[in-house]
C-alpha cells in the first residue's frame, strides 16, 4: 500500500523519510489468528506479529482506567478531564511507572492470564512462563522511544523470548505507537557487536566503568542509535507501525531492532506496556523475576574481568 496519504511521521525528533520504500504499515496477522503454523512461519519470517483486536477491547479500557486512576492519585494529570483521557499536567514528561502495575488486578490478569497467554503456549507450543517485571510506560507530549533492540537488557536466559507491546487504549499517529525496523533482525551483520552486550555487565578491572555503577550509572546503555532514519539508511527496509486501537498487541523477538513514533499531541500521554515470555523450559533472566525483581539495580550488576 501507498504511503502518499499518510501524514509525516517523527521519531525521535527526526522526520522519518516516507517514501515507499523506507516506511510502511504493519501487516496485520489477525487473518491467521487461531493458526498457529502460520503465525509461526509468519514470525520467522518477518520477525514479528501485529495482532489487531485479539483482545477484549473492553478488558484493555479497564485496564487502562486501573492505570490513569492511579496517574490522578499520584498527581500526574490535569484534573479538569476525566481520568481516562490521560491528560497531563503542564511539562509532565516521560513516565516509567512499572509501580504503577503492582497489585493492579485489571492489569495483572490482562497481560498474565486468558487470552493473551494462551496466544503465547500455542504459539510455543508448550508450557509459558513470563517475566515477572512488567515495563508499564506514559510517554508524555514530544517524548519518544529511541531505536534499540531488546537483547542488551534481557539476555541471561534464552535468546528466544518474545516482547509484547500492548497499548492501553487507541495510539494514532499523533499520539505515537511502536514501529520495527523490517527485516533488521535477519542483520546480524550489522548486529553482532551491540546486541549481546548485557547493559547490566562491567568491567570490574577498569576504575571509570566501576565508577560509573557505583554512582547507578550504566556503562553502556543499550540504544543503538539516537536517529531513527540513519539507522534505517544503515540496515535497509522500512520502518513499519499502525495506528493501534485497544485490544490490539504487537510482538517481536529480542534482536528486531524498534523504536516509538514521538508522542506529538498537547497534552495527552501515551499508555502502554512491555512484557516477555517464553518457554517455561528454557533458562529465565535473575533479573526480572520474583517479587522484587533485581532489575537494573544493584543486584543486576555483573562484574567481569575485561
Ligand atoms: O513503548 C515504547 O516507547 C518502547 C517500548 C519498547 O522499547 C519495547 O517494547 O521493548
Amino acid at each position: 500500500m501507498s504511503t502518499a496519504t499518510l501524514p509525516q511521521i517523527y521519531s525521535y525528533g527526526h522526520a522519518l523519510d516516507m517514501d515507499d520504500g523506507k516506511f510502511g504499515l504493519l501487516r496485520d496477522s489477525s487473518d491467521a489468528a487461531t493458526d498457529f503454523p502460520e503465525l509461526r512461519r509468519r514470525f520467522a519470517a518477518e520477525g514479528y506479529l501485529y495482532m489487531k483486536g485479539y483482545l477484549e477491547r473492553e478488558k484493555v479500557l479497564e485496564a487502562r482506567a486501573a492505570l490513569t486512576s492511579r496517574l490522578a492519585a499520584s498527581g500526574t494529570l490535569d484534573p479538569a478531564y476525566p481520568h481516562t483521557e490521560a491528560v497531563v499536567k503542564k511539562d509532565a514528561g516521560y513516565i516509567f511507572q512499572p509501580d504503577l502495575t503492582t497489585g493492579n488486578e485489571p492489569v495483572q490478569k490482562l497481560l498474565y492470564s486468558g487470552r493473551l497467554t494462551d496466544f503465547y503456549r500455542k504459539f510455543y507450543d508448550e508450557e509459558i512462563r513470563h517475566y515477572d517485571f512488567t515495563w508499564l510506560r506514559a510517554i508524555g507530549p514530544g517524548k519518544g522511544t529511541n531505536p534499540h533492540c531488546d537483547l542488551p537488557y534481557m539476555g541471561r536466559g534464552t535468546h528466544k523470548h518474545m516482547t509484547c507491546w500492548l497499548p492501553y487504549g487507541d495510539v494514532s499517529f499523533e499520539l505515537g505507537g511502536l514501529m520495527v525496523l523490517e527485516d533488521s533482525f535477519k542483520r546480524m551483520d550489522l548486529l553482532e557487536k551491540y546486541v549481546y552486550r548485557d547493559v547490566d555487565a562491567f568491567c570490574e578491572n577498569k576504575a571509570a566503568e566501576v565508577a560509573k555503577v557505583k554512582e547507578g550509572k550504566w556503562a553502556f546503555t543499550g540504544t543503538l542509535s539516537h536517529n531513527p532514519p540513519a539507522v534505517r539508511n544503515k540496515f535497509g527496509g522500512r520502518w513499519l507501525t499502525a495506528e493501534y486501537q485497544a485490544g490490539d498487541f504487537l510482538t517481536f523477538g529480542m534482536f528486531t531492532v524498534h523504536a516509538s513514533l514521538d508522542n506529538r499531541t498537547p497534552n495527552r500521554l501515551r499508555i502502554s506496556s512491555d512484557t516477555r515470555y517464553q518457554r517455561a523450559s528454557e533458562p529465565i533472566d535473575e533479573r526480572w523475576i520474583g517479587v522484587n525483581p533485581p532489575a537494573h539495580g544493584p543486584n543486576g550488576k555483573r562484574g567481569l574481568i575485561c
